[in-house]
């Protein structure tokens, strides 16, 4: 374990190196963004310096890319490996149900559909992203360019029809100017507080005309490995 690790960044990686015990010779591993997957990477790039294991990588976002490529790890596209036997990747809850909120780092879109296209999805968080209910993180909802001011007035059109909280939208900024997601799109953050039907919200969300996907992972995680600030690590 790297020397002075912070409680959180300890958290974070051993999480990320337990999850890495998961990855077998000869996997295609889809591999997530963040600073807890950033970490799973490196780990991923130890494991095949030193014992030469033999895996390929298909990325989650162009940062993740360019850290799996300086590591050596051999990275291809999804439509290059077609299937994937594992995707390991961080989020910004996960509740009981091993249901999601991700989509902090922008790369949401990505990170759906390479964890979709995968036999299994592990989540690597501290423990600072189990919540009961999903919602006091802000659910990023992306959408194209074109009329995203109308999209989000649909949006929030929306919400109130379904009656539900908060309904304070945002436009997600980098500096003065709107945040671009790798496929060029915007994110909007959704302050909902706490999400009562994930379920109903996420299909409601996806027919609004601009939209392109949301944040709210139902269904997709199969393992949580969840990582203490006093190094210790639990598997659900
Ligand atoms: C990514 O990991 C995003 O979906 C999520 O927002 C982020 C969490 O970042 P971190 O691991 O830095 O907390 O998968």
């Amino acid at each position: 374990m790297p020397m002075d690790l912070s409680p959180i960044d300890k958290a974070k990686f051993v999480a990320a190196k337990r999850a890495v015990d998961y990855v077998e010779d000869g996997m295609r591993v889809g591999l997530g963004t963040g600073s807890t997957a950033a970490w799973m990477v490196r780990c991923l790039g130890e494991i095949i310096r030193e014992e030469g294991l033999n895996i390929t990588g298909v990325p989650t976002s162009s940062r993740t890319a360019d850290l799996a490529r300086n590591v050596g790890i051999n990275v291809i596209s999804l439509d290059e490996a077609k299937w994937l036997d594992l995707t390991i990747d961080g989020a910004d809850e996960f509740d009981a149900d091993l249901n999601l909120i991700k989509g902090g780092g922008g790369a949401l879109l990505q990170e759906k559909i390479v964890a979709t296209a995968s036999d299994r999805m592990i989540v690597i968080a501290d423990v600072a992203k189990e919540v009961a209910a999903l919602g006091a993180f802000p659910l990023p909802v992306e959408v194209i360019p074109f009329g995203w001011q109308t999209s989000k007035a649909l949006i929030e059109e929306t919400l109130v029809n379904m009656d539900v909280l908060g309904q304070n939208t945002t436009l997600r900024m980098n500096g003065d100017t709107p945040f671009v997601t790798d496929e060029g799109n915007y994110i909007l953050d959704l302050h909902l507080r706490r999400i009562s039907n994930a379920r109903q919200l996420s299909l409601v969300m996806n027919q609004v005309p601009g939209v392109v996907e949301n944040g709210l992972f139902l269904d997709i995680c199969d393992v949580v490995v969840i990582g203490g600030g006093d190094g210790t690590v639990e598997v659900r």
